[in-house]
């Protein structure tokens, strides 16, 4: 991707029950094995309003060894790159204990940091994700990006062909952040006003560069500790928040 790091809040997002797909791996790990699924963000001011965490359904992830009882389930590619920025705790070690299908994890719920939706939200399927990038694990925040609010309309339209419940896409999106130019649902709005097909929509890619730009540099918080904070000076805010609780750390590539 070009020149030059970019810069990743990875997102701690543990478990609460996971899928039956899941069970047979996970029963394999100690019973007193705890499990995140990591997300990497360019946008921490917006965890507010996630809503469901995807996995790409045909990755391969690795459930990786970070600590104590502490694991992490990510792309291998990712793990090997954090064994370089002192993420694990031995340089240039990941251990990997399992591995596991996106497919198999559908439908875990997990406790997503900051967001509205306290009783959780689901793992669903997207099929953009790539390996490539980041972790292989996007969290969805519909309300502020175009790709994630097209893809929770997919799902909710066609769940049996995702092989997942209708219930677990809807959960509401609720307004965070305010532009002059947009109101304060800019991914529904952008995607609704250029007739965006599906995820897979090639509209999608420049939707995304004007809600971010857009959000970034005129978006204004509508909710958490820095409402009525602009998004440039929140970013930072919410993500110190996040790593001093412990519930996020910096992830480079
Ligand atoms: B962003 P860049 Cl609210 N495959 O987080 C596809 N997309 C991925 C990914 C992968 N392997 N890894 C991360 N991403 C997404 C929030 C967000 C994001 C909002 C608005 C825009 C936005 C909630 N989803 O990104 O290619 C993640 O989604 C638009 C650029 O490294 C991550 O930030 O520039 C972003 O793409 C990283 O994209």
């Amino acid at each position: 991707e070009g020149i030059g790091v970019q810069q990743y809040t990875a997102i701690k997002i543990p478990v609460l029950e996971w899928a039956d797909g899941a069970k047979s791996v996970i029963n394999a790990l100690p019973a007193t094995a705890k499990v995140y699924f990591v997300a990497a963000t360019l946008r921490p001011e917006t965890m507010y309003g996630q809503t469901c965490c995807f996995v790409g359904p045909n990755i391969t992830y690795g459930i990786f060894h970070v600590s104590d009882d502490d694991y992490f389930l990510i792309s291998s590619r990712s793990a090997r790159n954090m064994a370089f920025q002192n993420i694990f705790p031995e340089w240039g070690v990941f251990p990997q204990v399992a591995e596991v299908s996106g497919k198999q994890v559908i439908g875990t719920l997990v406790e997503a940091p900051l967001s509205f939706h306290k009783t959780g939200i689901r793992i669903l399927p997207m099929e953009t994700v790539t390996e490539t990038k980041g972790t292989g694990i996007v969290t969805s925040v519909p309300s502020d990006s175009p790709d994630d609010y097209a893809t929770v309309t997919d799902l909710t339209n066609k769940p049996d062909y995702y092989g997942i419940r209708k219930e677990w896409a809807e959960l509401e999106v609720v307004p965070i952040i305010e532009t002059p130019a947009y109101g304060n649902l800019i991914a529904p709005t952008l995607v609704q006003k250029h007739k965006v097909r599906s995820a897979k929509d090639p509209k999608l890619a420049e939707l995304k560069d004007i809600a971010y730009k857009e959000g970034f540099y005129n978006g204004t918080m509508l909710v958490g500790e820095f409402k009525g904070k602009s998004v440039q000076e929140a970013k930072i805010l919410v993500k110190n928040i996040l790593i001093n609780s412990g519930q996020a750390f910096e992830y480079a590539e």
